[in-house]
């Protein structure tokens, strides 16, 4: 499958109209590029996150839950949550038997939790409902990655709160190698032939916000959106290198399933 089939294959998503008396951003004209037309927009590839080593040999690693606002629809605001940005989050590096700390800082003004997605970790630093970050705090989990290398997330998990917290912007790709994935003769260069694709699905109110449960349809089936996001852009395009490329997908969508 060529790159760019790819990438335009995510657009193709149910429409929706107006339910109950909301007004949605309507999708006319804007969901549905041409093949050969749209796609303008550079693909954002996460950030590696930073960390340093610390005295007892773990890595540090450090970002923030923030609130923010980006554009999506041209000529349309929405306000957004993001880690250490205004949508999304960097992308977290480890490998195999490596001890990690992290500091969470929540600067929103109410609670959220990391719940690291995929990953086998102590009870108490797995960031599920329990391990609340109260607004203004910072959370330090510290623990040893013991798995196989994989491509997990990390979102929020909040009683209550998650879907909405995912849905604005909290979520970013956790990666961990190990012997084996060092020894494989695939793409291994992040960001250049190794390239992280998270596919959302999103709705939007006529004034640009983000559109979350609206609805009893929303209830019972999950949100689907109308637009179709890959990194948090809308009609993303990206060039990559000549030969054999590597495309880390992840359905960071609250609801929808895909054909790709
Ligand atoms: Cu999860």
């Amino acid at each position: 499958m060529k790159r760019r089939t790819l990438m335009k294959s995510g657009a193709a998503l149910l429409g929706l109209s107006a339910i109950g008396g909301y007004t949605f951003l309507s999708d006319t004209g804007l969901c549905y590029a041409s093949p050969t037309e749209g796609f303008n927009n550079a693909l954002p590839i996460p950030q590696l996150l930073d960390s340093t080593v610390t005295p007892d040999g773990s890595r540090l690693f450090t970002f923030s839950v923030e609130e923010g606002q980006k554009s999506f629809v041209p000529g349309y605001i929405t306000p957004t949550l993001g880690y250490s940005g205004s949508y999304l989050g960097p992308t977290i590096k480890v490998r195999d038997g490596e001890r990690v700390r992290f500091k969470v800082e929540n600067n929103l003004k109410e609670v959220t939790t990391v719940h690291w997605h995929g990953l086998h970790v102590p009870a108490q630093w797995d960031g599920g409902p329990r391990q609340v970050i109260k607004a203004g705090e910072t959370w330090t989990p510290d623990f040893t990655v013991k798995q196989s290398a994989a491509t997990l997330w990390y979102h929020p998990h909040a009683m209550g709160l998650t879907g909405e917290h995912a849905y604005k912007g909290l979520a970013g790709l956790f990666v961990i190698e190990d012997e084996i994935s060092d020894s494989l003769v695939i793409p291994k260069e992040y960001g250049v032939d190794d390239i992280p694709l998270v596919l959302q699905d999103r709705r939007f109110f006529d004034d640009g916000r983000f559109a979350y449960v609206q609805n009893m349809m929303d209830v019972m089936h999950g949100v689907i959106g109308n637009y179709m996001l890959v990194n948090g852009s809308m009609w993303p395009n990206h060039d990559v290198p000549r030969g054999l490329v590597r495309l880390r997908v992840l359905n960071g969508s609250n609801s929808s399933v895909y054909r790709i």
